[in-house]
C-alpha cells in the first residue's frame, strides 16, 4: 500500500528539505499503513490534502444546499409538532455543514474561499438536492431515503485516516440516525392513512429512489477518485458495494412500511453474496452534475441571495471582532 503514495521529492528543494519530505512521507505511510490517523499538522502528500478538500467542501456544501428541499416545507408541514421536528432537522444540516467547514479549513482552505467557490459554481454538493420537493410525503422520502444512504456513506467515514473528518462524521452519524427515523415515521403514518395517502407515500419513494441510489457515485469501473482514496483510508467502501449495502437495508425496511421499491430487478446474488438492482439512469446523473438538474438553477439562486442577505451579519461579526482585538491590545 505504502507504494501506492510514494511521491518523488521535487530536485529544486535543498537537501534539508528533501530529506524532510522524505522523513515526512515515511512517516504518513508507516500512519497509513498502521490505520491510524493523520492530524492538521502532520506531513501529508499534497495529492491527499487535496483529495481531502475536494471531498469535505463538497460534503459540507451538500448540508447547505441540502437545507433548502426541507426547509421550504416548514410552513406547510401539517402540524405543529412536525413543524418543529422539520425545523430541528434543518438546523442540524446547517450545523453539519458548519462541523464540515471546521474540518476542512485544518487542510489550509478558508471558510470564505470554500463559499466563494460554491457560490461561483466551481464547487460541487450533492446530486441529490437538484430534485424537487413536490409533497408533504417527500419529506418522509427525503428523511428515509436520502438520509438512510447518506449515513450507509458515513458510517465508515467515521474511520476516515484524516482526524476532523473522523471525528466530525461521528457526530454526525448520530443526528443522521434521528433523521432517518423521522422520514421513517412520516412514511409510516401516510402508508397506514387513507388509500390516497398511501399513495403519496408510494409516489415519493418512487420519485427519490434511484436518484438516492445515484448519491452513492458512479458505478466503479467509471469512479476515478475510489481506488486511490481507498488506498489512503478514507473511502473505506467503493461506491457500488456501498449501493448494494444500502438496496439491501431498503428491502427489509420498505416491507414494514408497507411500500414498495420502484425496482422489479432487485435480487440477493447467492454468489457473490450482494444485493443487486435494476440500471440506473447515469445520463440524467451527468448532466444533474453539468448544472442540468430540475433544481440546479433555483438551489444555487437561493444559496446566493442567502449569501448577500447574510452579508450584513459577517459585517457586524468582522467588526465586532476588531473591537474586541482592539481593546485586548490596549490592555
Ligand atoms: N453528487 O470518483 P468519484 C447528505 C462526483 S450529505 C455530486 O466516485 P469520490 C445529508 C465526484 O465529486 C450528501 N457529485 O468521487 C443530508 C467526482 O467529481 P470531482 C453528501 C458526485 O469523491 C441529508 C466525480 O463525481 N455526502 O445527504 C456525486 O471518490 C438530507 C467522480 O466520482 C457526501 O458528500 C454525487 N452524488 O466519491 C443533508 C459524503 N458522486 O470532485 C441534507 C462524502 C460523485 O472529481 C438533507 N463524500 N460525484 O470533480 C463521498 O463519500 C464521496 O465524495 C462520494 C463520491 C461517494 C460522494
Amino acid at each position: 500500500m505504502a507504494s501506492q503514495n510514494l511521491q518523488s521529492v521535487p530536485a529544486e528543494l535543498s537537501p534539508e528539505e528533501q530529506e524532510r519530505e522524505r522523513a515526512g512521507q515515511a512517516y504518513f505511510d508507516r500512519i497509513i499503513a498502521e490505520d491510524s490517523r493523520i492530524e492538521p499538522r502532520d506531513w501529508m502528500p499534497e495529492a491527499y490534502r487535496r483529495t481531502l478538500l475536494r471531498q469535505v467542501s463538497q460534503h459540507a456544501h451538500s448540508e447547505i444546499i441540502g437545507m433548502q428541499p426541507e426547509a421550504n416545507w416548514i410552513t406547510r408541514a401539517p402540524s405543529l409538532k412536525r413543524k418543529a421536528i422539520l425545523m430541528a432537522k434543518v438546523q442540524d444540516e446547517a450545523g453539519h455543514g458548519l462541523y464540515l467547514y471546521s474540518a476542512a479549513e485544518t487542510l489550509g482552505q478558508s471558510r470564505d474561499k470554500m463559499m466563494q467557490d460554491l457560490i461561483d459554481g466551481k464547487a460541487r454538493y450533492s446530486s441529490i438536492f437538484n430534485y424537487p420537493a413536490v409533497s408533504w410525503a417527500d419529506m418522509g422520502a427525503i428523511g428515509w431515503l436520502v438520509d438512510g444512504a447518506a449515513i450507509c456513506n458515513q458510517v465508515p467515514l467515521c474511520r476516515a485516516s484524516y482526524g476532523p473528518y473522523g471525528r466530525a462524521m461521528v457526530r454526525i452519524c448520530k443526528e443522521e440516525s434521528f433523521h432517518q427515523r423521522q422520514g421513517f415515521e412520516i412514511l409510516l403514518e401516510l402508508s397506514n392513512g387513507t388509500p390516497a395517502q398511501k399513495q403519496m407515500a408510494q409516489d415519493a419513494v418512487n420519485r427519490w429512489y434511484a436518484p438516492a441510489l445515484m448519491m452513492f457515485g458512479p458505478p466503479d469501473d467509471d469512479s476515478p477518485n475510489s481506488k486511490q482514496s481507498m488506498a489512503w483510508n478514507i473511502k473505506r467502501f467503493s461506491n457500488d458495494e456501498l449501493r448494494s449495502r444500502f438496496v439491501g437495508m431498503m428491502v427489509e425496511q420498505v416491507r414494514v412500511l408497507g411500500l414498495t421499491l420502484p425496482d422489479p430487478e432487485i435480487r440477493f446474488n447467492e454468489e457473490t453474496k450482494k444485493w443487486e438492482h435494476g440500471p440506473l439512469d447515469w445520463n440524467e446523473f451527468k448532466d444533474v452534475l453539468a448544472g442540468k438538474g430540475p433544481c440546479n438553477a433555483q438551489r444555487m439562486e437561493r444559496r446566493r441571495q442567502a449569501h448577500e442577505d447574510g452579508a450584513w451579519v459577517r459585517e457586524a461579526a468582522a467588526a465586532y471582532a476588531a473591537k474586541q482585538a482592539e481593546k485586548e491590545h490596549a490592555a
